[in-house]
């Protein structure tokens, strides 16, 4: 009995703790179609190539569509970075090249109480998306590990010295000690945002206002 007890309060602790009694709303993922070959999923940083008709689920009438406006050409963002709205970057996370997903935006996910241009206030969002191609971000966790040489998740100022040093001699340029000293100070005032002299990796994956 005393176990059960137990067992009830502290789920109730988690519960009320959590707000779970209040869920938030959540973006709904369908998965229309998964291909055969999947070599890499889609994660925070990634730069991805989607085509997308984005339809109001009010009427179901359609307000965005790649296939018909952009020149029928597919569009670029990253993932995870605020780039796009919430839902996508909450819905398109390990994603393969060529699958094809449904997602159901709530407004909080959206274009919230103020709607923008032609969404209005408080809409529900569908957009069924393609994703065409996923490329490393310039803020990948890829090139963050590439960086990052005694693996402890945080960037020196030397780290960040040797790469550039190593990026400007791949791309053939010559440039002196004091320049990358420079160059390093500026990126850590602007990347350092907690000043605890290293770039953390949330630090670096999340894009600044000032850059
Ligand atoms: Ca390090
Ligand atoms: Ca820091």
């Amino acid at each position: 009995m005393e176990a059960a007890f137990w067992t009830l309060l502290s789920f109730l602790f988690v519960a009320f703790g959590t707000g779970a009694l209040i869920p938030e709303p959540e973006v709904k993922i369908e998965i229309l179609h998964k291909p055969f070959i999947c070599r890499r999923k889609t994660k925070t940083g990634d730069m991805l190539l989607v085509h997308y008709e984005g339809f109001f689920e009010k009427d179901g009438s359609l307000f965005h569509s790649t296939h018909k406006h952009n020149n029928h050409q597919p569009t670029w963002f990253t993932l995870g970075i605020n780039e796009a709205i919430k839902g996508w970057d909450r819905g398109l996370v390990d994603m393969c090249v060529g699958e094809k997903r449904k997602l159901t935006v709530p407004p909080s996910l959206g274009y919230g109480k103020e709607g923008k241009g032609k969404i209005p206030p408080e809409s529900t969002l569908i957009f069924n998306i393609d994703l065409v191609e996923i490329r490393n971000g310039p803020r990948s966790h890829e090139s963050f590990q590439e960086m990052d040489l005694n693996d402890d998740w945080k960037l020196s100022r030397e780290e960040v010295k040797l790469y550039l040093k190593k990026e400007f001699e791949r791309h053939g340029a010559v440039v002196n000690d004091s320049h990358h000293d420079t160059l390093v100070e500026d990126i850590f005032s602007k990347e350092d945002e907690d000043t605890d002299g290293f770039i953390s990796a949330r630090e670096f994956v999340f894009e600044h206002d000032e850059l």
